[in-house]
């Protein structure tokens, strides 16, 4: 890794690069993920690189989705296994919910990595090995457990493509996603979007938990009854809008 100086102005950002890029060389993400990190922090950039109100609120109802579900998965792929493998396993711990990984660019030695690796944070059981059920996309994201994401009715899926969010929804699955971009087909699709850097929500929701889990059944639902996704979206567009206007502020810069 390369040495990050803690009084960088952009200390966090550029750990996080150096989180993935060490996910590449231990071949748990792949190279499209760096990729896909790059939008994400381009757009963590125009947001502010902060958890948003409305974001905070998503995460509450998320967490009320998993703590009322029958059977949660929070699904893991190349880069959440990089960029934040403790907060997967912890989140799953304190929820009552199951990990399971399911990759895009799927192959069985980085299906195996990833498991392991997870496993080395204090991951129990890790689903995803099996691949006995199938969604109905022509994509290797349709491998699935038959005991996992195949029967799940709350699914988190953070960093997802927008194919399968639309596949999990449409089976009747309550899709929780985390993407930064408010206007992905990913974003747009999902029950719940919680437009937060993946090493934010995920603390959040923990810490969220902790909290929740003392409410009962019938304030959880209330909360979930409570939510307006589309309103939530739209905060996050206009969030950006009011950095950006600020920014230009500070610069002198008109903003026309
Ligand atoms: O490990 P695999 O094989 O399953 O592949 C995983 C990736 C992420 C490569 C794959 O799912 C992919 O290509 O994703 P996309 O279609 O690029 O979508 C990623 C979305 O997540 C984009 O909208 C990004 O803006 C967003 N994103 C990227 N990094 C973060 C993020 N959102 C929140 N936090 C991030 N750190």
């Amino acid at each position: 890794m390369t040495h990050i100086p803690e009084d960088h102005p952009r200390y966090a950002s550029l750990i996080t690069r150096e989180r993935i890029v060490e996910g590449v060389q231990m071949g748990i993400t792949s190279q499209q993920g760096l990729v896909a990190q790059g939008r994400g922090e381009a757009f963590d950039y125009l947001i502010g690189e902060r958890t948003i109100e409305s974001a905070a609120v998503a995460e509450r109802v998320a967490v009320a989705y998993l703590l009322t579900a029958q059977k949660p998965i929070i699904s893991v792929n190349g880069n959440t296994a990089a960029l934040v493998p403790g907060a997967l396993v912890s989140l799953a711990d304190v929820t009552g919910a199951q990990l399971e990984v399911n990759l895009f660019h799927r192959s069985d030695a980085r299906m195996h990595r990833i498991i392991e690796h997870l496993k080395a944070h204090g991951a129990g059981k890790v689903l995803g090995s099996k691949g006995d059920a199938r969604l109905d996309l022509s994509h290797d994201r349709a491998i699935v457990d038959q005991e996992g994401i195949y029967e799940a009715d709350v699914v988190l899926v953070p960093l997802e493509d927008g194919d399968r969010c639309q596949k999990l929804v449409e089976m009747g699955k309550m899709v929780i996603a985390v993407d930064l971009n408010p206007l992905s087909r990913t974003s747009l699709s999902a029950t719940v979007t919680i437009a937060d850097n993946v090493t934010r929500a995920l603390e959040n929701m923990i810490q969220f938990t902790k909290e929740m889990k003392k409410d009962s059944k019938k304030q959880l639902q209330a909360i979930i009854d409570s939510y307006d996704n589309k309103r939530v979206l739209a905060d996050a567009m206009y969030a950006i809008q009011e950095h950006l206007k600020n920014q230009a502020g500070r610069e002198g810069i008109e903003w026309i």
